[in-house]
């Protein structure tokens, strides 16, 4: 079944190169049989593979559209101009830029535009859930630019608009990000407009987790308060692997710029013509009930992950991912992580706020609800889903963690994606 899911293409590579066909192959058995509870992935269309896997990944185009450095780019102009479109129909935005290869570059692609290096720059604390770009002083962030975190309340969990008011009027920072990889909660972006004029800082909001809920008019939108809105496309909002910019038209020449030929050269062209087609499958009345059932679903798996005994972080979740705090079982993250991944539960450990242990041990795990979603599960899976976690994490036990993985496989056997 699994072989026939890639077609006529995949007999030519089985022959040519067993090694990286067998690769495919288990991977695509592993999402089939597996839980995926990574708040980040999901299942993207066959449309958007088929996208990926075109003929468009061998075409150069730095550039823009009518505005190439090489030639041949009449087919490749007509897919970004519909990308773009689309993308300016769906959000409401003024601009788009839907070159950027990843998340990351199109952070890089935002600070170049509004920042210089050793500029200060306010964004969510790591630790309380910000994304690497956002000062990690591992990353370019945390090294080029003075970063200064804010963070979420110990007593409610939730971010500290008094405090990202305060550190801004004491820091001046040219920009103010929002957005996080663990914050189950919505942003006030009308709090942080506010914080921004008063301050005169470029208001710029990652907005990679939970842009496919906007896209399905699931959770407020940032677009009208923010200067820059950057994100993933292959989160939520299930296109292909790849990074946006949507900006107000006024920066709209600084964004173009600063992606290229500031951050990049040539785009990948089968994954703009991917996210094209992303695009407008949000922008139907499928996508939005997707949409929100990611959110009904998560909130059905923190409850039942609470009545499970654990503590979800903020008291829940308003967003397709719950923050679980499992100090009461007596695990810590990172088992946590090895002993569901054994169970056939893929999910990450992940810091709580104020987390007493090491980022490489955690005492949290984060749990998403895109992809499960998108297979179809439901509010009753999601109770089943909960006790199996429970259970992996409760036992180190072998042969109970191969018992919970046939749980899981009769589960996903009836929720099949990707079949031929
Ligand atoms: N690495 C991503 C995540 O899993 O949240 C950040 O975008």
């Amino acid at each position: 079944m699994s072989e026939t899911f890639y077609g006529p293409d995949f007999n030519l590579l089985s022959k040519q190169d067993p090694e990286i066909a067998a690769v495919l192959l288990s991977e695509l058995k592993r999402q089939q049989n597996n839980l995926q509870l990574i708040a980040s992935e999901n299942f993207t269309s066959r449309a958007v593979l088929a996208a990926l896997g075109s003929t468009l990944s061998n075409k150069y185009a730095e550039g823009y559209p009518g505005k190439r450095y090489y030639g041949g780019c009449e087919e490749v102009d007509k897919a970004e101009t519909i990308a773009i479109d689309r993308a300016k129909d769906l959000f409401g935005a003024e601009h788009a830029n839907v070159q950027p290869h990843s998340g990351a570059s199109a952070n890089i692609a935002v600070y170049q535009a509004f920042t210089k290096p050793g500029d200060t720059v306010l964004a969510m604390s790591l630790p309380h859930g910000g994304h690497l770009t956002h000062g990690s002083k591992v990353n370019f962030s945390g090294k080029w630019f003075n970063i200064v975190s804010y963070g979420v309340r110990q007593d409610n969990e939730l971010i500290d608009y008094d405090e990202l008011r305060e550190l801004a009027i004491a820091n001046k920072p040219k920009m103010i990000c929002s957005g996080a990889t663990a914050y189950p909660s919505l942003i006030d972006f009308e709090k942080v407009r506010a914080i921004c004029d008063e301050v005169g800082a470029i208001m710029w909001v990652d907005a990679a987790h939970f842009i496919g809920l906007v896209a399905g008019k699931a959770i407020p939108s940032p677009v009208p308060y923010a200067d820059v809105v950057s994100f993933t496309t292959h989160k939520v909002l299930r296109g292909p692997r790849g990074g946006m910019i949507l900006s107000k038209a006024e920066h709209a020449a600084a964004i173009d710029k600063a992606v290229f030929p500031g951050m990049q050269g040539g785009p990948i062209m089968s994954a703009v013509a991917g996210k094209a087609i992303a695009l407008a499958e949000c922008a139907t009345p499928a996508y939005q009930k997707y949409a929100k059932d990611v959110i009904i679903n998560a909130q059905a798996l923190a409850a039942a992950l609470e009545g499970e005994g654990m503590r979800a972080v903020s008291g829940g979740t308003q967003t397709h991912l719950a923050l679980i705090d499992i100090r009461s079982t007596g695990v810590n993250g990172k088992v946590a992580d090895e002993r569901c991944g054994a169970a056939g539960i893929v999910l990450n450990k992940n810091s709580i706020p104020y987390d007493p242990e090491a980022p490489s041990v955690t005492s949290g795990i984060r749990v998403g609800t895109p992809a499960t979603t998108t297979q179809g599960m439901g509010v009753e899976e999601m109770k089943t889903i909960a006790s199996l976690i429970a259970r992996a994490i409760k036992t180190d036990d072998a042969a109970a963690h191969a018992a919970i993985k046939s749980e899981v496989h009769a589960l996903t056997s009836r929720f099949p994606i990707y079949q031929a």
